[in-house]
């Protein structure tokens, strides 16, 4: 029996470019997040403010072959982080804790030059370097947040548990302690005042 293409809920196959990391089909879901929409992320709120709220900071190709919430499920994404920074802070995503805490996750780099900034819950922040396969692992109650640190496209896959959902608002609120600035050239991870 001629095996069949993955199907997503639309009936149609689901496919992975693994070049440039994009995925195509019907069920695959786009968002976007632009500066205007990531108010105090950043280290310098100013430096943001006088940069054009409409320019994309990342976007997010999402398949979730099961409805989120679901105990035992995974869902599969795409991150493009484009290339840019607020002040000496590279464009980044927002970050965040997974509701359910103890959720992990895996992020694999296909593209560009970057870096997964992670915050273990009450401890302090620390990075890995991401790069052209780069296979990180995320664990369980710990934030997490890419910068990209390069001048072309950042692109990376996530894949997590559908259970696993978004606390966002401990880091809007407390950031991770510290933010990844260029200094002479270099990405170093400051220490927030
Ligand atoms: C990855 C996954 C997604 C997440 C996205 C953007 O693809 O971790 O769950 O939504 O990155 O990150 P954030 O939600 O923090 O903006
Ligand atoms: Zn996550």
């Amino acid at each position: 029996v001629p095996g069949k293409p993955a199907m997503g809920s639309s009936g149609t196959p689901i496919l992975i470019d693994w070049q440039a990391g994009t995925l195509a089909g019907n069920a695959v879901e786009q968002s976007s997040k632009t500066l205007g929409e990531l108010p105090g992320l950043f280290r310098d709120e100013s430096a943001r403010q006088r940069l054009d709220p409409e320019t994309l900071v990342y976007r997010v190709q999402l398949w979730q072959p099961v409805h989120a919430g679901t105990e035992g499920g995974l869902f599969w994404g795409t991150t493009i982080v484009e290339p840019g920074k607020v002040g000496a802070e590279y464009f980044m995503t927002h970050g965040h804790f997974h509701h359910i805490r103890n959720r992990g996750e895996y992020y694999a780099t296909v593209q560009g030059e970057g870096a997964l900034i992670l915050m273990p819950e009450g401890g302090q922040a620390r990075q890995e370097i991401m790069s052209l396969g780069t296979l990180h692992y995320i664990p369980g109650n710990t934030a997490h947040r890419v910068a990209n640190t390069g001048k072309t496209q950042l692109v990376f896959l996530a894949s997590w548990p559908s259970d696993a959902g978004y606390d966002y608002d401990l880091i809007r609120h407390s950031g991770f302690g510290a933010s990844l600035i260029e200094v002479n050239g270099k990405p170093v991870l400051v220490p927030n005042p």
